[in-house]
């Protein structure tokens, strides 16, 4: 442990109010630091600037919004197995206006959203969660008679920071599905500007919490891609950390739920995973703080690509994945068909063309040969 973080342990009289809020341990609170330290690809010695933001800054002010869609984005904050998960959130953020979670109602709700905008105009965070209906001059969805296009335009112009949670307030979600029939729209379609998004339906509340957590840290919202997306939580794919990618690499696929690849683990791509073409966390930070395999292909479900737009609720769930960036699997041996015919010669050949590099051939020749090797899933009968 670096010098800071053991100066901050000693720090036991500060700690103590912290501890008394949250109702957790100082080894808890730092394991906490720790975790989302990591899932912000911040180096170690970051820990210890965390874990002061954490506990010494004051909370951002955070007016969250509800449009169209299933609140599964608050679920997923609140439900986690963990008690600590959503105290930490409750505890980092002010939440002055929630739909689903706050006291008042009717007019009473909106008189404290107002309140609110006003006593930290400029300063407060403002979360969008659902898809904003544009069509028929966004008729579809209204909150206390106002439209919800004019609610989010009303409520962005004097916010700090937009964020999007959620698939359908970062790119439409499900309720854009075709046909659309309400025009549902992005936040950042609605309001004409770009904003960060966590896409996921439900997005995981680490990346929520993480993004926060650097706006705390650091006084601004993490680097993001083109999409909005916190590069820390999605520039990956799916498919690069999956558990399940040496099955692939190897040519071992389930072909149908139940069968005997589904039942011993094997890769879920030809059961229409989208891994390969979705950019998600997933595999690395898990679902819910409820242990291991708690992720859509660590279940034995293929990913559907619930965070990427034009994948999710977009392509059919059991559709092939298109491979962003690795090697087709046409160079691979193929599993339902008879094996051995194929020469090294050959598959070095169907190496090249796929644009393997000479040491993607090699991999190639030791894969055939453990495929064959090890009987490749077969249909169930
Ligand atoms: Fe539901 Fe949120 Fe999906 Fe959408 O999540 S979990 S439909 S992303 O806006 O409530
Ligand atoms: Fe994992 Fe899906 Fe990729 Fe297979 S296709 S390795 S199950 S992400
Ligand atoms: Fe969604 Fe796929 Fe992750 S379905 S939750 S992006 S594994």
């Amino acid at each position: 442990m670096n010098e800071t973080l053991f100066d901050l342990q000693r720090d036991q009289d500060e700690f103590a109010e912290l501890a008394r809020r949250l109702q957790i341990s100082r080894r808890e609170f730092l394991q906490f630091c720790t975790a989302v330290t990591a899932t912000l690809g911040l180096p170690a010695s970051a820990e210890a600037a965390v874990a002061k933001a954490v506990e010494k800054a004051k909370r951002p002010s955070v007016i969250w919004l509800h449009f169209q869609e299933c609140t599964g984005c608050t679920e997923s904050l609140l439900r986690a197995e963990h008690p600590t998960l959503e105290k930490l959130i409750l505890d980092v953020i002010s939440l002055d206006y929630h739909e689903t979670l706050m006291a008042a109602a009717g007019h009473q709700a909106e008189a404290a959203r107002k309140a609110a905008m006003k006593a930290n105009k400029g300063k407060y965070v403002l979360v969008v969660e659902g898809a904003i209906p544009l069509k028929d001059n966004g008729i579809y969805c209204k909150i206390g008679g106002q439209k919800a296009i004019d609610m989010v335009k009303e409520c962005a112009a004097d916010a700090a920071a937009v964020i999007a949670i959620g698939s359908c307030a970062s790119w439409g979600g499900m309720p854009s599905t075709d046909p659309n029939p309400t025009g549902a729209a992005s936040a950042a379609e609605a309001l004409g500007k770009p904003v960060v998004t966590i896409p996921g339906c439900p997005p995981n509340p680490y990346n929520f919490l993480a993004a926060v957590v650097h706006f705390l840290t650091f006084g601004k919202l993490p680097a993001v891609d083109q999409l909005g997306r916190p590069k820390f939580a999605y520039s990956r794919l799916v498919h690069e950390n999956c558990e399940r990618r040496a099955h692939f690499d190897a040519g071992r696929f389930a072909m149908e739920f139940g069968d005997p690849g589904h039942r011993q683990g094997y890769c879920l791509y030809k059961l229409g995973c989208k891994g390969p073409e979705t950019y998600a966390n997933c595999p690395t930070i898990l679902f819910g703080d409820a242990g291991p395999g708690t992720w859509p292909v660590g279940c034995g479900h293929p990913c559907i690509g619930c965070t990427e737009k034009g994948v999710g609720f977009a392509k059919p769930i059991h559709q092939l994945a298109v491979l962003k960036n690795v090697v087709p699997p046409l160079s691979y041996p193929r599993v339902v068909e008879e094996q051995g015919g194929t020469s090294f010669a050959a598959a070095a050949a169907l190496a090249a063309i796929a644009g393997a590099a000479a040491g993607g051939a090699a991999m190639l020749a030791r894969n055939l040969g453990r495929s064959a090797e090890e009987k490749p899933a077969e249909k169930s009968e």
